[in-house]
């Protein structure tokens, strides 16, 4: 084999070694889901033909040539039988696409398919896209709803950091020929915006996170909720919260919806991301909620704080302090696979199951909202598990 062959081959060979290592569950949870030992996706799982020109006349140092930055917030599906996520990709140069991967079993061997996919723009091409939600809807179409960035040109002269966030909306069969429908209209700007997958009153129903500027949701009270008669021209005329910001709260300076929810016989269950500000900057972390099946928009379940936070390695990145979730699946089984990106910067799945996760609404307590009422709540706790543990120590179990 020729030298350049051969650095190939090592390179290949490489990239083959990491997406096809067993992930490993890791068994000392919390007993609402497991963590598993790897990443599932980060940048260099993208493969060697995306980044490196393999022509040795026009690389002839073999360099990596369009660099990956890092892989995040990505969109899931289960589609023919296999587990798709429709990751985030940031390159080199800070632009984001769509990219899918695809998985046996939903918790390694991720493989990306040849070519990113192709967007189409709506009329004022958006200078970033993020963040995509998929929602098989009832209607048969596939909708995939993300984030279009674009400059604000309102903006004084100079100021290259005002951006304005729009919900980008298309629609596929296949996954792979997307049609491009006109952005979500809105007063405000809105990120976080999810396609509820069934029709309520006959019509297309949104989540929404209405925000005031780019960054700052500001009056914005939380995750909202809009209908819309027709999704070829999706505009938000009423918007109601759904899911309130509250004072000193994991919630308390911003919130998002997640994927759609998933409908189970108690409700539908949501995940959704929550933001507070500290010393260290923002911090986000997972939570769950629940609406009544009959009325999506009335909260049945609010357990108090977050479901899930960065832990260790998930702690550092790009963007550190940062747990984000727009993907899970549910299985026929009930199982559920939780895909989440850590500090912008790789992909994770924590597993659980429907009736695990249901169960964690229902029965955890809901905030208190003083630290008053939150001593009381775990004082009963502590008071109906003291008079357990003897029977429990002397292993007879619940008298
Ligand atoms: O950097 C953390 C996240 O920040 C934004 O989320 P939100 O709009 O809720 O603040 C998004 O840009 C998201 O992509 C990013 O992960």
């Amino acid at each position: 084999m020729k030298p350049f062959a051969e650095k190939v081959q090592a390179l290949l060979d490489k990239h083959e070694e990491l997406i096809t290592r067993k992930n490993i569950p890791l068994e000392d949870g919390n007993g609402i889901y497991t963590r598993y030992q790897y990443p599932v996706v980060t940048a260099a799982h993208t493969p060697v033909f995306w980044r490196y020109d393999l022509d040795e006349e026009t690389n002839p140092y073999l360099m990596e040539r369009i660099g990956v930055n890092a892989v995040m917030n990505s969109g899931a599906m289960k589609w023919q039988g296999k587990y798709l996520l429709m990751v985030r990709v940031e390159g080199a140069d800070r632009k984001s696409f769509f990219a899918v991967a695809e998985s046996p079993n939903g918790v390694d061997n991720f493989r990306f398919w040849d070519y990113p996919v192709t967007m189409p723009e709506d009329v004022v091409p958006a200078t970033n896209v993020y963040d995509m939600r998929l929602t098989a809807h009832e209607d048969g179409w596939i909708y995939g709803v993300f984030c279009a960035e674009r400059h604000d040109d309102t903006a004084p002269a100079g100021d290259l950091s005002a951006a304005t966030a729009t919900a980008g909306i298309a629609r596929t069969k296949d996954l792979v020929n997307w049609e491009r429908l006109p952005d979500l209209k809105s007063k405000s700007q809105q990120r976080n915006v999810v396609l509820h997958p069934e029709f309520v009153d006959g019509k297309y129903a949104f989540y929404t996170r209405p925000q005031d500027g780019f960054i700052d949701t500001g009056s914005g009270g939380g995750i909202g909720w809009a209908l819309v008669d027709d999704i070829t021209h999706a505009e938000v005329r009423e918007e109601t919260i759904i899911d309130r910001r509250y004072y000193h709260t994991i919630k308390e300076v911003k919130n998002g919806e997640g994927p759609h929810p998933i409908k189970t016989p108690q409700g539908w269950l949501h995940l959704a991301h929550g933001v507070r500000a500290c010393a260290a900057g923002l911090r986000y972390v997972l939570y769950l909620y629940m609406t009544a099946l009959d009325d999506p928009t009335r909260v049945i379940a609010s357990p108090a704080g977050a479901f899930m936070v960065p832990e260790g390695e998930e702690r550092v990145g790009d963007v550190s302090n940062v747990l984000f979730s727009n993907g899970w699946i549910a299985d026929e089984d009930g199982k559920v696979f939780i895909y989440y990106a850590s500090s912008d910067t790789r992909m994770h799945v924590a597993t659980s199951t429907v009736d695990k996760l249901v169960d964690y609404c229902l029965h955890t307590p809901a905030d208190g909202f003083i630290s008053s009422a939150c001593v009381a709540t775990r004082k009963g706790l502590i008071e109906r598990n003291l008079k357990l543990m003897p029977a429990l120590q002397t292993g007879l179990g619940r008298p």
